[in-house]
């Protein structure tokens, strides 16, 4: 199979969401030479792009939506040690979650890959994160930044939400705040309070990278 075969496939299959085949396709990509980032970006992402847009349009439905993020979520498991390689040293601490009320996953656990491929420790909390779980995860882990995604419209107040909780555990000034998602935007961020928006995992990275310089500089200075 050529790579541009095996794209394809990768794509089509996914929004079939026929997890094994994506696997087998996955592995079988790696063998013949594609890097992950073409699988992830030239494939993956772009089909799981198509399957929201069907839904928009009424000719997905959640299960179908469902199948094809764990067949997403499948290959992931594979490419994550993969683009996680180059995470040498810790750049700085960062805790993850996704807000309480969403489920949604793929993409935070995105980016957290790419944030250890850079070289960041991670803490995870998963999803459906209620503000008192964050506060009690940044008291006790003292990260550098802490990273809320939301992917509905409906679950973005929590971002607010966390940070007054945040706040009011007297912990604001000793954590970045960046926050992430689908629907988000850099005018919602700012207008709730967050020092950071990233609309990709590689921007978020960047991001997080210049914020603890930021920061670092702010307190040497
Ligand atoms: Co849902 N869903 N979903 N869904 N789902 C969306 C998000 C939606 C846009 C689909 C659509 O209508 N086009 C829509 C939201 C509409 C809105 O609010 N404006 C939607 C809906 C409506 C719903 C339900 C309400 C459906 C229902 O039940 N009627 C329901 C809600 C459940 C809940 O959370 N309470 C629901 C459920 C689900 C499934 C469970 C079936 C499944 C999730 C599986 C999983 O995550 N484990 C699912 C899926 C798969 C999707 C779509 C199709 C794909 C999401 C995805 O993984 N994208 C999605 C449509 C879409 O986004 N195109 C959709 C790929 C991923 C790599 O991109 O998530 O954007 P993304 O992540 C990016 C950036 O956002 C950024 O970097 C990531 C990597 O580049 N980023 C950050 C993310 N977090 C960041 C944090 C940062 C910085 C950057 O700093 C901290």
């Amino acid at each position: 199979m050529t790579h541009e075969e095996i794209l394809k496939g990768l794509y089509d299959e996914t929004l079939l969401g026929n997890a094994p085949l994506v696997l087998e396709l996955t592995n079988a990509g790696l063998a013949a030479g594609l890097g992950p980032e073409s699988i992830l970006f030239d494939a993956l992402i772009p089909s799981l792009e198509e399957v929201g847009a069907r839904f928009e349009r009424g000719d997905f439905f959640v299960p179908e939506m469902l199948i094809a993020g764990k067949a997403m979520a499948g290959a992931l498991e594979v490419l994550r040690p993969l683009l996680a390689l180059t995470g040498a040293e810790t750049v700085g601490k960062f805790l993850m979650g996704t807000v309480k009320g969403d489920v949604h996953d793929i993409g935070k656990n995105l980016v957290n890959i790419m944030l250890e491929g850079a070289g960041f420790t991670v803490y995870d909390l998963g999803v459906n994160v209620p503000p008192e779980k964050f506060v009690e995860q940044v008291a006790e882990h003292q990260p550098d930044i802490v990273g809320f995604s939301a992917f509905l419209t409906t679950t973005m107040p929590m971002f607010k939400a966390n940070i007054n909780a945040i706040d009011k555990a007297g912990l604001r000034d000793k954590v970045i705040v960046m926050v992430g998602g689908a629907p988000v935007t850099q005018e919602y961020a700012t207008a709730v309070g967050a020092d950071g928006y990233a609309a990709d995992a590689s921007t978020a990275v960047r991001l997080a990278k210049e914020l603890i310089k930021q920061k670092r500089n702010l307190v040497t200075a």
